[in-house]
């Protein structure tokens, strides 16, 4: 017999968001015909525009002609998108080569953890995506789980709330090697200032960190002067990588594309630059994006596609705008859905699996609970905006209704 990977032993039992549609599926069935609204998983909704998916469908069709037929490309991907988001996404700030396509940010998120191993210590912003913790401890990097704290001995959780105004404090934060963090963050919607980035890459440079910068949702950054990219950030290429995504600018979620940012000045302790272990991690375990999905990435990143793009980020920021407006005139206290498609919404004296279920089964609206994204997440729930407009609206009608 095989024995049990022990660090899948440390899991809790589900995962997130398979657990926010089990519990879904359950009212489903005991309410059948109930017209349930997602407000739960980030999942974008709308349509992909006209020249995106005119590049995907001829891409497609060129596969099956002997001139446009390709088999393996690159596993670091096309070397014209790799040049294209170079320019187009960081205005030849960084090198083409420094620039790894992927099948999306999550992936290549789990790929760097692979990469880093079980040696090295982990803080999160907290909350935060669910994968920086999990995948850390699949990857063995975390202690064992506190049961009455909800939180990993090993890793070190910081706390981002209304009253630090979302972003940690740093300066008796635990030294630790990798620092997860997004902005603007998937919960909670806020996104870093120039002079809070600052902060996090000195921190970072002053106990030889490396961040992991999650820039799943920058191009819903819409407010002047905050930062799209940690390589704003003067001396980040020092100590930052940048993970990031079609999924959410143009709807690339199904289609699976995204990128990865090594600088070359970026150096282990021995002095060893970690491009090079992410040239061959990448070229070990993985052979490459879709070459029709490329083709997609290229055209998103060409004038039309870039306009198309704003076009539907405006859109679900819209629905945040409603959804954000709503809970407020409720007196449910909220924050994001400005810079971000997420609204954070604060539920005191309550759980968050609990008022989770409530509306759910008062209003037939899925959310996502708070504690699922950190210790500091419970007593919140939250609400994405990615929807159909007309369900936005309904959505918004039946919290109404049931008085929260
Ligand atoms: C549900 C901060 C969503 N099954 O699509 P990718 O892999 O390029 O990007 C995933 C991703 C990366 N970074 C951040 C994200 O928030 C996400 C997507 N998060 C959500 O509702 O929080 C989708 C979740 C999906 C999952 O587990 O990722």
């Amino acid at each position: 017999m095989v024995s049990r990977n022990k660090c899948m032993t440390l899991l809790p039992a589900g995962y997130l968001f398979p657990e926010v549609s089990k519990r879904r599926r359950t009212v489903e069935e005991e309410y059948p015909g109930a017209d349930i609204i997602s407000l739960g998983i980030g999942n974008t909704t709308e349509p992909l525009t006209r020249h995106i998916t005119e590049s995907l469908t001829r891409a497609s069709a060129g596969l099956g002609t002997p001139a446009g037929y390709s088999g393996y490309g690159d596993e670091q991907g096309m070397s014209g998108l790799r040049a294209k988001i170079a320019d187009r996404v960081y205005n030849g700030s960084v090198a083409p080569d420094e620039v790894f396509v992927s099948d999306g940010a999550k992936c290549d998120i789990g790929r760097l953890q692979l990469m880093f191993g079980r040696s090295q210590t982990i803080a999160v912003q907290d909350p935060s995506y669910p994968v920086y913790v999990d995948g850390s401890v699949i990857a063995g990097a975390t202690g064992t789980y506190d049961i009455q704290r909800q939180q990993y001995r090993g890793v070190t959780y910081l706390r981002c709330s209304p009253e630090n105004g979302f972003f940690p404090e740093l300066k008796d934060a635990e030294k630790t090697d990798i620092i997860y963090f997004s902005s603007p963050n998937n919960p909670t919607g806020a996104a870093a200032t120039r002079q809070e980035l600052k902060g996090l890459v000195e921190y970072a440079k002053r106990n030889k960190s490396i961040i992991v910068y999650d820039a799943a949702y920058s191009e819903y950054i819409v407010e002047k002067g905050l930062p799209k990219s940690i390589y704003e950030i003067d001396g980040a290429k020092d100590v930052a990588i940048e993970v990031s995504s079609f999924s959410k600018f143009i709807g690339f979620t199904g289609v699976r594309l995204g990128w990865t940012v090594i600088p070359s000045k970026l150096k282990y302790d021995d002095g060893s630059q970690v491009i090079r272990d992410w040239n061959r991690v990448t070229t070990t375990v993985f052979n490459g994006a879709s070459n029709i999905a490329q083709q997609g990435g290229l055209a998103a990143l060409d004038d039309e596609g870039l306009t198309e793009l704003r076009g539907t980020v405006s859109y679900y920021l819209g629905n945040a705008k409603i959804i954000l407006k709503g809970l407020k005139a409720m007196g449910v206290e909220s924050y994001g859905g400005v810079n971000a498609p997420y609204i954070w919404a604060r539920f005191p004296g309550r759980r968050s699996w609990d008022i989770f279920d409530e509306i759910l089964r008062k209003a037939y609206v899925v959310t996502t609970p708070g504690s699922g994204f950190g210790p500091a997440g419970e007593g919140f729930l939250r609400f994405s905006a990615f929807g159909h407009r007309k369900d936005v609206e309904e959505a918004v009608e039946r919290l109404k209704k049931i008085k929260l």
